[in-house]
Protein backbone atom coordinates (compact mmCIF):
# COMPACT_ATOMS: atom_id res chain seq x y z
CA UNK A 1 0.00 0.00 0.00
CA UNK A 2 1.39 3.64 -1.00
CA UNK A 3 2.57 5.77 2.32
CA UNK A 4 -0.06 8.06 1.10
CA UNK A 5 -2.83 5.52 2.33
CA UNK A 6 -1.39 4.40 5.42
CA UNK A 7 -4.02 5.51 8.74
CA UNK A 8 -1.32 3.57 10.95
CA UNK A 9 2.15 2.42 11.04
CA UNK A 10 4.52 1.06 13.75
CA UNK A 11 7.95 2.47 14.49
CA UNK A 12 10.68 -0.33 14.85
CA UNK A 13 13.87 1.19 16.65
CA UNK A 14 16.75 -0.77 15.26
CA UNK A 15 18.73 -0.37 18.32
CA UNK A 16 16.10 -2.11 20.59
CA UNK A 17 16.52 -6.01 20.36
CA UNK A 18 12.92 -7.87 19.38
CA UNK A 19 12.45 -11.73 18.33
CA UNK A 20 11.41 -13.40 15.71
CA UNK A 21 7.59 -14.14 17.01
CA UNK A 22 6.96 -10.84 18.22
CA UNK A 23 8.42 -9.14 14.80
CA UNK A 24 6.20 -11.08 12.83
CA UNK A 25 2.91 -10.06 15.18
CA UNK A 26 3.54 -6.69 14.31
CA UNK A 27 4.39 -7.39 10.50
CA UNK A 28 1.00 -9.99 10.42
CA UNK A 29 -1.19 -7.25 12.51
CA UNK A 30 -3.04 -5.82 9.50
CA UNK A 31 -0.79 -2.31 9.85
CA UNK A 32 -0.39 -0.58 7.01
CA UNK A 33 3.34 0.11 7.31
CA UNK A 34 6.12 -0.11 9.30
CA UNK A 35 8.60 2.52 9.67
CA UNK A 36 12.38 1.70 10.53
CA UNK A 37 14.16 4.10 12.74
CA UNK A 38 15.57 5.41 16.22
CA UNK A 39 17.68 7.94 17.46
CA UNK A 40 20.27 6.45 19.46
CA UNK A 41 22.70 3.50 18.27
CA UNK A 42 21.47 3.27 14.69
CA UNK A 43 23.84 1.50 12.28
CA UNK A 44 23.77 -0.32 9.40
CA UNK A 45 24.24 -3.52 10.95
CA UNK A 46 20.79 -3.73 12.99
CA UNK A 47 19.07 -1.54 10.01
CA UNK A 48 20.49 -4.67 7.86
CA UNK A 49 18.93 -7.20 10.40
CA UNK A 50 15.84 -5.80 10.41
CA UNK A 51 15.22 -5.55 6.79
CA UNK A 52 16.25 -8.62 6.34
CA UNK A 53 13.65 -10.11 9.27
CA UNK A 54 11.19 -8.07 7.85
CA UNK A 55 11.22 -8.83 4.28
CA UNK A 56 9.83 -11.81 4.63
CA UNK A 57 6.58 -10.21 5.62
CA UNK A 58 4.59 -8.56 2.36
CA UNK A 59 3.88 -5.17 4.68
CA UNK A 60 5.55 -2.30 3.34
CA UNK A 61 8.53 -0.81 4.95
CA UNK A 62 9.88 2.31 5.73
CA UNK A 63 13.67 3.58 6.72
CA UNK A 64 13.25 6.42 8.64
CA UNK A 65 16.95 8.20 7.89
CA UNK A 66 18.59 9.23 10.99
CA UNK A 67 22.55 8.82 9.88
CA UNK A 68 24.12 8.85 6.31
CA UNK A 69 25.88 5.51 7.19
CA UNK A 70 23.09 3.36 7.91
CA UNK A 71 21.22 3.41 4.68
CA UNK A 72 20.95 0.55 2.52
CA UNK A 73 19.17 -0.50 -0.56
CA UNK A 74 16.00 -2.69 -0.35
CA UNK A 75 13.03 -0.55 1.93
CA UNK A 76 9.85 0.51 -0.06
CA UNK A 77 10.64 4.15 1.03
CA UNK A 78 12.98 6.48 2.63
CA UNK A 79 11.36 8.85 4.96
CA UNK A 80 13.87 11.81 5.80
CA UNK A 81 13.27 14.19 8.59
CA UNK A 82 13.99 17.85 8.49
CA UNK A 83 13.10 19.32 11.71
CA UNK A 84 11.44 22.87 11.01
CA UNK A 85 11.77 23.52 14.98
CA UNK A 86 15.28 23.03 15.37
CA UNK A 87 17.31 25.32 16.43
CA UNK A 88 20.49 23.66 14.35
CA UNK A 89 20.97 23.86 10.82
CA UNK A 90 22.26 19.90 10.56
CA UNK A 91 18.85 18.69 11.37
CA UNK A 92 17.03 21.15 8.55
CA UNK A 93 19.60 20.87 5.94
CA UNK A 94 23.09 20.16 7.15
CA UNK A 95 23.13 16.19 6.84
CA UNK A 96 21.02 16.03 3.85
CA UNK A 97 23.27 18.48 1.84
CA UNK A 98 26.22 15.94 2.66
CA UNK A 99 23.94 13.23 1.85
CA UNK A 100 23.41 14.37 -1.39
CA UNK A 101 26.73 15.47 -2.05
CA UNK A 102 28.22 12.50 -1.84
CA UNK A 103 24.81 9.78 -3.09
CA UNK A 104 22.71 12.23 -4.68
CA UNK A 105 23.59 10.81 -8.30
CA UNK A 106 22.28 7.75 -7.73
CA UNK A 107 19.16 8.40 -5.64
CA UNK A 108 15.76 7.02 -6.47
CA UNK A 109 13.48 9.97 -5.81
CA UNK A 110 10.53 7.85 -6.17
CA UNK A 111 11.44 6.08 -2.77
CA UNK A 112 12.29 9.37 -1.06
CA UNK A 113 9.55 11.33 1.38
CA UNK A 114 10.48 14.55 2.93
CA UNK A 115 9.06 14.37 6.43
CA UNK A 116 8.65 18.02 8.41
CA UNK A 117 8.78 17.48 11.60
CA UNK A 118 7.84 19.29 14.67
CA UNK A 119 8.91 18.10 18.09
CA UNK A 120 6.69 19.44 20.77
CA UNK A 121 8.15 17.03 23.74
CA UNK A 122 11.44 18.83 24.49
CA UNK A 123 12.17 15.92 26.89
CA UNK A 124 12.34 13.49 24.35
CA UNK A 125 15.54 12.50 22.93
CA UNK A 126 15.13 13.61 19.32
CA UNK A 127 14.58 17.08 21.07
CA UNK A 128 17.61 17.15 22.83
CA UNK A 129 19.94 15.82 19.87
CA UNK A 130 17.56 18.68 17.20
CA UNK A 131 18.25 21.09 19.56
CA UNK A 132 14.84 22.08 20.25
CA UNK A 133 14.76 23.82 23.17
CA UNK A 134 10.92 25.20 23.68
CA UNK A 135 7.55 23.53 22.94
CA UNK A 136 5.97 25.52 19.85
CA UNK A 137 2.54 26.63 21.04
CA UNK A 138 -0.70 25.87 18.62
CA UNK A 139 -0.14 29.24 16.71
CA UNK A 140 3.41 27.94 16.34
CA UNK A 141 2.22 24.83 15.17
CA UNK A 142 -0.27 26.34 12.58
CA UNK A 143 2.83 28.18 11.15
CA UNK A 144 4.94 25.02 11.09
CA UNK A 145 2.02 23.01 9.38
CA UNK A 146 1.30 26.04 6.87
CA UNK A 147 5.43 26.21 6.23
CA UNK A 148 5.41 22.65 5.63
CA UNK A 149 2.59 22.45 3.34
CA UNK A 150 3.08 26.01 1.39
CA UNK A 151 6.18 27.11 1.47
CA UNK A 152 7.89 24.08 1.22
CA UNK A 153 5.06 21.70 -0.62
CA UNK A 154 6.22 18.74 1.63
CA UNK A 155 4.58 15.51 1.54
CA UNK A 156 4.31 14.80 5.25
CA UNK A 157 4.27 17.07 8.25
CA UNK A 158 5.13 14.98 11.05
CA UNK A 159 3.64 16.43 14.94
CA UNK A 160 6.04 14.51 17.22
CA UNK A 161 5.16 14.08 20.93
CA UNK A 162 7.59 10.67 21.03
CA UNK A 163 7.13 9.21 24.66
CA UNK A 164 4.48 11.53 25.63
CA UNK A 165 0.85 11.79 24.57
CA UNK A 166 -0.07 14.98 22.79
CA UNK A 167 -2.52 17.72 22.79
CA UNK A 168 -6.01 16.96 20.73
CA UNK A 169 -6.33 20.72 20.54
CA UNK A 170 -2.50 21.06 18.69
CA UNK A 171 -2.88 18.17 16.24
CA UNK A 172 -6.77 19.66 14.83
CA UNK A 173 -5.32 22.94 14.59
CA UNK A 174 -2.80 21.56 12.16
CA UNK A 175 -5.06 19.61 10.82
CA UNK A 176 -7.16 22.21 9.78
CA UNK A 177 -5.06 24.01 7.67
CA UNK A 178 -3.10 21.08 5.71
CA UNK A 179 -4.89 19.89 2.74
CA UNK A 180 -2.36 18.14 0.11
CA UNK A 181 -0.06 17.38 2.77
CA UNK A 182 -0.48 14.14 4.83
CA UNK A 183 -0.25 14.52 9.07
CA UNK A 184 1.60 12.21 10.94
CA UNK A 185 0.99 12.08 14.65
CA UNK A 186 3.26 9.98 16.71
CA UNK A 187 4.02 9.86 20.44
CA UNK A 188 2.51 8.45 23.55
CA UNK A 189 -0.11 6.18 22.22
CA UNK A 190 -0.18 3.35 24.32
CA UNK A 191 -3.94 2.08 24.34
CA UNK A 192 -6.40 1.72 21.56
CA UNK A 193 -8.53 4.59 22.76
CA UNK A 194 -5.88 6.92 22.38
CA UNK A 195 -4.92 5.86 19.21
CA UNK A 196 -8.59 5.83 18.21
CA UNK A 197 -9.06 9.78 19.40
CA UNK A 198 -5.40 10.40 17.57
CA UNK A 199 -6.75 8.45 14.16
CA UNK A 200 -9.66 10.75 14.42
CA UNK A 201 -7.48 13.46 13.68
CA UNK A 202 -3.88 12.62 11.93
CA UNK A 203 -4.13 10.79 8.65
CA UNK A 204 -1.64 8.53 10.10
CA UNK A 205 -0.67 7.56 13.39
CA UNK A 206 2.75 5.91 14.33
CA UNK A 207 2.80 3.64 17.42
CA UNK A 208 6.19 3.02 18.73
CA UNK A 209 7.73 3.08 22.63
CA UNK A 210 4.72 0.57 23.51
CA UNK A 211 5.87 -2.10 21.42
CA UNK A 212 8.93 -3.14 23.82
CA UNK A 213 6.26 -2.14 27.10
CA UNK A 214 3.14 -4.35 25.74
CA UNK A 215 2.98 -5.60 22.42
CA UNK A 216 -0.64 -7.20 23.21
CA UNK A 217 -1.76 -3.02 23.58
CA UNK A 218 0.24 -2.18 20.62
CA UNK A 219 -1.20 -5.17 18.16
CA UNK A 220 -4.88 -3.34 19.80
CA UNK A 221 -4.11 0.10 17.60
CA UNK A 222 -4.11 -1.89 14.92
CA UNK A 223 -7.93 -2.53 14.98
CA UNK A 224 -8.79 0.55 16.71
CA UNK A 225 -7.46 2.45 14.14
CA UNK A 226 -9.74 0.62 11.25
CA UNK A 227 -12.30 1.39 13.48
CA UNK A 228 -12.25 4.84 12.34
CA UNK A 229 -13.48 5.96 9.09
CA UNK A 230 -10.57 8.00 7.11
C1 LIG B 1 8.45 8.14 17.77
O1 LIG B 1 6.47 9.19 16.93
C2 LIG B 1 7.04 7.96 17.27
O2 LIG B 1 9.23 8.73 16.76
C3 LIG B 1 6.19 7.17 18.21
O3 LIG B 1 6.22 7.68 19.52
O4 LIG B 1 7.42 5.90 20.75
O5 LIG B 1 5.96 7.53 21.98
O6 LIG B 1 4.95 5.76 20.50
P1 LIG B 1 6.15 6.67 20.76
Amino acid sequence: MDYIMWRHAFKIDPAKPINDDDLECLAESGTDGIIVGGTDDVTLENVLDLLVRLRRYSVPIALEVSTVESVTPGFDYYFIPTVLNSTNAKWINGIHHEALREYGHMMNWDEIITEGYCILNPDCKAAQLTGVTEVPDEEDVIAYARMAEHLFKLPVFYLEYSGSYGKTEIVEAAKRVLDKTRLFYGGGITTAEEAKQMAEIADTIIVGNIIYDDLKAALATVEAVKSVSS
